[in-house]
């Protein structure tokens, strides 16, 4: 028993943080439910590492050095409480398990809840970074108790991505903490991704322009301030041609897009919090739609529009995208933090809003250098109410704003889509609105349903019901 770890879980991602591991001077004992996977393992990658295989659950435990620490990387959801089950004859008092699956943040408390009622240490960990950043240095997102995060701390700073030396790991909160950053996480990617294939769409559906010109935009946008993983994987994807076709892959791809649930989490607790994350709720919704290809190519002959087609100034347009583009991105991290603060105020996580950005500064699919003036903005105030009025950040949208404006007008005349570029505008001019026309929603439910109102000239929050009209 001299392996520092246990990796349950041999799909690329837990064969990648194995790896990860081991090349970091741990020695790690390895496990799958199906065992070729751990064979074909030992005998590739595995070879020449300090990593262990064992084939029955009681010889992996015993690989283990007390207290165990054992990762799960499984599918998430009723395999991983089966999982659990398996595991619990076979641990002692004071061993941990941390849970690297997608959980959904209610399980994960109750998994906490079981595991402790047994004696044993439980912290739910989300990862970010797919199978590179599982292999060269993931963001690590632990939540559970302190005192059991301190126990793995050196491991996980030492496998963590690196941010300006920093690890893109810190002990987030209690209980489910870990897991509900991640599924937010997830939710900002999606608004992320959504509006980075708007703004293509508007491009190439739009202005006629081919994956490739897109593509050589997108990676000189990436070397300004939209510089993140996503828009430099979306340079790349547009670029790319494979050698066995005569166009470029993308233009061959179906575009029904599909989800496994993190990202409509995120909206689905926002509302129960009451919560506005519009931008998130906008590239789920876009999803849905895009699934429903069949409905969508019958209703193109039926449901009349403008054909797409545009005579301006293309440069031009390509400039008020990059900033219709920047602002949105804004406008979903602003969402998905808005949504922590919430989250952390109703669940007791105390999160810190600046580790968070900062964690998410490299490893991650959503790292991107704005997240360093993130991570300040929430320095200088951690109960910033929300992103956007921080200085710098009020700052760039209004710099935005007109090209956001002016891109989405475009948008709008030659009937291209744009759900989370136009849901983040109204976004950004609801909440800079001291005034909004709520007033009359508060008089209608007056009128039909007696709910009463408030009146500006009345401070004292006196309620006012109105016979409007008699009936
Ligand atoms: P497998 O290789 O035996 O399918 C991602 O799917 C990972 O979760 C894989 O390692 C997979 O194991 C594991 N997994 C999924 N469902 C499981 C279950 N019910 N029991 C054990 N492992 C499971």
């Amino acid at each position: 028993a001299d392996c520092d770890i246990g990796i349950y879980g041999l799909a690329v991602m837990g064969q990648n943080f194995a790896l990860n591991i081991a090349d970091h001077g741990f020695k790690v004992a390895v496990y799958n439910r199906t065992k070729s996977k751990i064979t074909d393992f030992m005998a590739e990658e595995a070879a020449d590492k300090p990593i262990e295989a064992a084939y029955e659950l009681q010889d992996f435990v015993n690989l283990i050095r007390k207290p165990r620490v054992i990762v799960l990387i499984v599918k998430a959801g009723p395999a991983t409480d089966a999982i659990i089950d398996n595991l619990i004859p076979y641990l002692e008092e004071g061993d941990i398990i941390i849970d690297s699956g997608n959980s959904y943040y209610k399980d994960t408390e109750r998994r906490a809840a079981m595991l402790t009622e047994k004696g044993f240490n439980f912290l739910g960990m989300g990862i970010s970074g797919g199978e590179e950043g599982a292999r060269h240095g993931p963001s690590l997102m632990p939540g559970g108790p302190s005192e059991v995060y301190a126990r793995v701390q050196p491991m996980l700073e030492a496998v963590a991505a690196k941010a300006e030396g920093e690890p893109c790991v810190t002990y987030l909160g209690p209980g489910s903490a870990g897991h509900y950053v991640k599924m937010v996480h997830n939710g900002i990617e999606y608004g992320i991704m959504q509006a980075i294939a708007e703004v293509y769409d508007v491009l190439s559906r739009g202005a006629g322009m081919g994956a490739g010109q897109i593509g050589d935009i997108f990676q000189r946008w990436s070397k300004g301030l939209l510089s993140s993983f996503l828009v430099d994987i979306t340079g790349n994807i547009l670029v790319y041609t494979a050698p066995e076709d005569d166009k470029p892959l993308v233009d061959i791809i179906t575009d029904s897009a599909q989800q496994k649930g993190t990202g409509k989490w995120t909206t689905q607790d926002a509302l129960d919090l009451g919560v506005s994350v519009p931008t998130i709720s906008a590239a789920i919704e876009a999803r849905i739609i895009s699934a429903l290809k069949s409905e969508r190519v019958k209703a193109a002959t039926i449901l009349q529009g403008p054909t797409p087609s545009f005579d301006g100034d293309q440069a031009q347009l390509v400039d008020a995208l990059e900033q219709a583009l920047l602002a949105t991105e804004i406008c979903a991290y602003a969402q998905g933090f808005a949504a922590l603060h919430s989250a952390s105020e109703e669940y007791n996580y105390h999160l810190n809003m600046a580790d968070i950005a900062r964690i998410w500064r490299n490893g991650c699919i959503i790292r991107a250098t704005l997240l360093n003036d993130m991570s300040r903005a929430f320095t200088a105030d951690n109960a910033l109410s929300n992103l956007m009025i921080a200085p710098y950040f009020a700052e760039l949208l209004a710099k935005a704003q007109s090209g956001w404006r002016e891109s989405l007008k475009i948008a709008v005349g030659m009937g291209i889509p744009t759900p989370a570029l136009s849901s983040a505008l109204a976004y950004y001019d609801s909440y800079r609105s001291g005034r909004l026309p709520a007033n009359l929603i508060q008089a209608q439910r007056d009128f039909f349903g007696a709910h009463t109102y408030e009146r500006l000239d009345n401070t004292e929050g006196t309620a006012f019901h109105t016979i409007w009209q008699e009936i």
